[in-house]
Parts: C-alpha cells; structure tokens; sequence
C-alpha cells in the first residue's frame, strides 16, 4: 500500500513528537512511524531536566498546561564534595531556571496533542527502510508491507535507529568517546530529601539526587560498565547513596525502588545532520553522557531548527540546518564531557586526576565567574 506526506518522520521520541507536533500546527502534513508499542514509549524513563528554552518552545507549542503545573521550577543545584554541600544559584548567576518534568510526562503529553488533533502516529511498525533518493520509508504494519512517499524524512529515531546508517560512510563525519562508566539510576517512592538536585562526587564515585514531584526521587549511582542490577539489591543501592551524598546537615530519605536500570555514557557527533532528504536530529545525530542533563534539550533545539527549515522549505534554510545546530550541540558536547570528568572518578585515574578535579570543584563553587561559566551551560547555551 502506498501513502504520502510531505514529511515522513522516523521515531516518536521527543524529538519525532514535537516535530510532528510544530509540523502540524504549521498545516505541513508528516506521519510519524515508531517500532515500539504506546506503553513502551510512555513507559521509558530518561530525562528530568529541561531547560527554560525548552520550557518556553513547549509552551510557545500549546503544549504548556500540565507543564505549568507539575513542573518544578529549580533557580539553583547543590554541588557535594570533600563532606560539604555548595549551592549554584542558577537564577542570580544567569537570570534563567531550569523545571524538573520527566521526559515520560514530555512524550505523554505530545502524544496526547498528536492523537486529539487526528494526524497519523503508527506505533508497533517493523522493518523501517529509509530510501533517500525517491524519497521514501518503507516498512510493515500490522502484517501489512507499505510505502511512504514524502518530500523530506526526519530520522528521529535514536542512537540505535536506521536512519543515520542511511548516510553512506563516507558523507558523514563521526567523533566518538567512551566513558569507564555508566549509571545505575533507581526511581524511589519517597519524597525527595533535597529541594534542589544534587551533584556529588565521593572517592567512591559519582552520585546525583534527582527528582520527578514532590513524592518521586530519581538518584543516580556511577557504576562500572560491565555491572549488572543484580548485583545492585535496594540496601546496597541506599547505602551507597548515603556514603556519597553525605553533607553536614543532609539526610537522605529512603523508599520503595520502582524501577532500576544501568546506561551506559557515552559521547557522540554525526555531521552533517543533512543527506539529501534525509534530515537527522536528537540523539540519531548526537549522544552526551546525562551528567549535563542536555540529551533531551538538545533533541528539542534540533527539531526546533528542524521544523522552521522544513516550513520554510527554501534550499537555503534546509542547506543551514546542520551547521545551525552543530554549534549547540558541540557547546553541549563539551559542557557534558567537562562536567562528568569534574564529577566521575575514573578507576584507571590517580591521586592527580582527583586533585585536579576537587580543585575544579572548589573553583566552580568558590569563583563568581567559574560559576557563572557553569551556570550559563547548564540553563542552555544557545549563542
Ligand atoms: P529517543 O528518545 O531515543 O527516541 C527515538 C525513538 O525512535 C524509535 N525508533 C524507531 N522507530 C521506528 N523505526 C526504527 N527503526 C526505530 N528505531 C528506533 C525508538 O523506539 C524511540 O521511540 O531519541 P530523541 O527523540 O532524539 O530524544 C533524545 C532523548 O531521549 C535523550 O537525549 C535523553 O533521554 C538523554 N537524557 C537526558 N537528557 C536531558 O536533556 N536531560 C536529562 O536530565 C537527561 N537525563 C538522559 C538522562 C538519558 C538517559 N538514558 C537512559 C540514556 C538520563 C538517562 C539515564
Ligand atoms: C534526571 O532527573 O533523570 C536527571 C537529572 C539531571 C541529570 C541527569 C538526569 O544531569
């Protein structure tokens, strides 16, 4: 069976949705296709941190009511090292904030925008093969072979989708750098102990108290890669966190795990984010390990760019896609490599790589302009 649209878009990640969505409103036709089912795409917990950026292109979009009101407003974060808590007041330092809302509530409520205005999302396709020249993207639907005619196809389907392999090897550029460890991150039914996120580094490694509401904490851990959550049991879990978290006058406060889970960290760039009709944006084009709480920000800004391009339609809005992003995205590269060295203990590093990061620490806590560095980077670069 074949259909068309003007935009054919791989993935219904934030990045997908919220372009489906700018699309949309824009009267530009595009059908979403996603390989996983609703539930897993609603189900899936990543991101808590949006930037006032993000926040602001939400509500721009229609899509800011129940953002309003669940998000918390955070003007600051707590850094924690050598036993004692510092605070980096976000709002005095750059007049801007940052709202905890999780990436779940994000793609629910884009979801829910995308199914009231009646504009086709297909969950549940298998065997998605993208065909630049036509262009179109073939797959399979309920047993049912199809194909998509389009004018552009967005590949918004994530570090492990096809579209970037639709790229032959040698138009694209790719930098690349594995860290020596990854995140066991754990959701707790507990009030969170602390009114803004934590980010501590401990001689046995890093550690974030995040949240998702006023009742839900999200931690983090730095574990080994090769770890598994089995040998993570909830009282190994908590005693960690408290030996890490520690502070004078902290207490951390314990409740049922909900979910657990360990990612991996790594740092990615593909370029360009254009082949043809081909466009790649959010994690397709690019990774940053999460201690940046930037993966998601980024995934927006792209489709952000993405859509103005697509409305507009003129070559030279299209050919500017890519280096228009690249500037953020490689802004956010650093600012996220910079921020997990700071907080991370590599195990093959020494006693110099820890005094350099502690005083990396007391320099970001203590100077005025180091803080403000940190701050502007942490709120969304985007100059
Ligand atoms: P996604 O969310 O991976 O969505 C891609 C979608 O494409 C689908 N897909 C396909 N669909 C059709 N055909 C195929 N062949 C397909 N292959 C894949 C997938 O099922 C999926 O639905 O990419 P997108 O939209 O670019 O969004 C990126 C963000 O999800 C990601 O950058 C963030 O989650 C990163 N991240 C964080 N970002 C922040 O900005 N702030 C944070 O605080 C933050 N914390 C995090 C994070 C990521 C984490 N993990 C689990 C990697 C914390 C963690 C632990
Ligand atoms: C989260 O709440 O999941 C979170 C917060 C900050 C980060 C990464 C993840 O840097």
């Amino acid at each position: 069976m074949a259909e068309r649209t003007q935009v054919a878009i791989v993935g219904a990640g934030p990045a997908g949705l919220f372009l489906g969505h700018l699309l949309h409103r824009a009267g530009v036709d595009a059908v979403v296709l996603e390989a996983r089912s609703r539930e897993h795409v609603e189900g899936r917990i990543r991101a808590g941190v949006l930037e006032q950026g993000t926040t602001d292109a939400l509500r721009d979009a229609g899509l800011g009511a129940r953002l309003e009101r669940e998000g918390l407003v955070h003007d600051g974060l707590r850094l924690t090292f050598d036993g004692e808590q510092h605070r980096i007041d976000l709002r005095a330092l750059t007049g801007r904030a940052v709202t905890i809302y999780g990436q779940t509530e994000v793609v629910k409520d884009l979801i829910a925008a995308r199914l009231d205005s009646g504009a086709p999302l297909h969950f549940e396709v298998d065997d998605v093969r993208v065909d630049v020249a036509t262009p179109a993207v073939r797959y399979r639907h309920a047993g049912v072979e199809r194909e998509l005619r389009c004018d552009a196809i967005a590949g918004c389907d994530g570090f492990h989708g096809v579209c970037r392999a639709a790229i032959p090897e040698a138009e694209l550029a790719t930098w690349e750098r594995a860290y020596p460890f990854a995140w066991l991150g754990i959701l707790a039914d507990v009030a969170p102990s602390t009114d803004e996120l934590i980010y501590a580094r401990h001689e046995r490694g890093f550690a974030l108290h995040s949240m998702r509401s006023h009742q839900r904490s999200r931690l983090y851990l730095q574990v080994d890669p090769g770890d598994d959550v089995e040998r993570w049991p909830d009282a190994r879990v908590w005693e960690e966190l408290h030996a890490r978290l520690a502070s004078d006058g902290f207490a951390l406060a314990e409740g049922p795990v909900l979910e657990k889970s360990i990612t991996p960290m790594r740092s990615f760039v593909a370029a360009p984010l254009r082949h043809g009709a081909l466009f790649l944006a959010g994690d397709a084009a690019h990774i940053v390990p999460p201690t940046g709480a930037k993966g998601l920000n980024l995934a927006m800004a792209d489709v952000l760019v993405l859509a103005d391009a697509l409305i507009d339609g003129s070559p030279a809005a299209l050919d500017a896609y890519s280096d228009r992003c690249l500037r953020r995205v490689w802004r956010a590269q650093h600012f996220s490599w910079w921020m997990t060295g700071m907080l991370h203990v590599d195990p093959a590093g020494d006693a110099y790589d820890a005094e350099l990061a502690r005083s990396q620490l007391r320099y970001v806590t203590g100077s005025r302009a180091a803080a403000t560095s940190l701050a502007e980077n942490y709120v969304g670069y985007d100059r």
